[in-house]
């Protein structure tokens, strides 16, 4: 399999690296580790994401200032990262040949060659297992890799954590992965508008379902009066999720043209969920973005669907 992707990547002069719109550390991390990877190879590559407001505690990744927000190479093979389908790169690719590594359960498999593998728990995962027999793993991709392993598990808490997730840890640290900058900048890099509209956004947790589903609704007005950032608000639907009679977390992000909303379960599978709203992602942890500006309805239909589909395995 990694054969076949090396003798891919050496018949294109060219490589451009992309991950999915308002990036995570996971999509960075890995992109910046296969950035690492092939430049130390000596390739010809460049790095691409379509937001140009990037998470700045991220800053700390190796060759995190090489991101650029446009394609600059006229013909290329395309690297996604972390992207469960096409559009969420926010490109128009054209004819260009694209190879997929992901995780996501719903990936559309949009790649001529797709690495998408949903029982691990980050992207990095599956990049670290198919480049490590061709392109050996320096420190620098062992870092961006580590930072997208802690922060898709939330440092190793997440319910599809196991012995793997320790192991692929240790390799990383064996590899030269900084555990301390990485934990640091994860950690203690706060910004105070993410703090203040935690603060707003607690304020709305409203409990639904006898108690099993907890919402929270962030609106135009909490993002304006704090100047909060997409990534300042990254993790907030955890703690709806963290409730203890809650099996179901929902956060609704107002934009100007739509509503975000992310998805997490402890126990069931939502994906189903995520899918009716025409979104996806993962097991425990999805999400979509709907073009509607009513909050309160939006909120409704998702409870109704939750009644539709039963969970009885919760
Ligand atoms: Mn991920």
């Amino acid at each position: 399999m990694s054969q076949y992707l090396k003798e891919l990547i050496d018949s294109h002069p060219n490589i451009t690296i992309l991950s999915h719109i308002y990036p995570d550390a996971d999509a960075l991390g890995t992109s910046l580790g296969i950035y690492a990877l092939l430049k130390a190879d000596g390739k010809q590559v460049e790095i691409v994401n379509v937001s140009t407001d990037l998470p700045k505690h991220l800053d700390f990744l190796p060759n995190f200032s090489k991101i650029k927000h446009k394609i600059d190479y006229a013909q290329s093979i395309i690297i996604a990262c972390d992207c469960g389908s096409v559009d969420r790169l926010g490109f128009a690719l054209e004819s260009r040949d694209v190879i997929n590594i992901d995780h996501h359960k719903t990936n559309q498999n949009y790649g001529i060659l797709n690495y998408v593998d949903p029982s691990v728990c980050a992207s990095a995962h599956v990049a670290h297992r198919v480049m490590k027999d061709y392109y050996p793993i320096t420190p620098e991709a062992a870092t961006c890799f580590y930072t997208a392993l802690l922060s898709d598990t939330r440092y190793f808490t997440t319910p599809n954590v196991d012995i793997e997730v320790f192991d692929f840890a240790q390799q990383l640290l064996q590899e030269g992965a900084d555990h301390k900058t990485v934990t640091y900048n994860l950690t203690q890099r706060r910004s105070l508008a993410s703090l203040r509209i935690l603060g707003l956004a607690l304020g709305t947790v409203c409990l639904h379902r006898n108690a099993t589903v907890a919402s929270m609704i962030i609106d135009r007005g909490m993002i304006e009066a704090t100047g909060a950032k997409m990534s300042d608000i990254d993790g907030f639907v955890d703690y709806a999720r963290s409730l203890a009679t809650v099996e179901i977390g929902i956060l609704l992000v107002m934009y100007e043209h739509g509503i975000k909303v992310s998805l997490r379960s402890k126990r069931c599978d939502i994906t189903a969920l995520a899918e009716y709203f025409g979104g996806g992602g993962h097991r425990n942890a999805c999400g979509f973005v709907i073009e509607s500006t009513d909050s309160e309805a939006l909120l409704d239909r998702i409870l109704k669907k939750i009644e539709t589909l039963g969970w009885s395995e919760c």
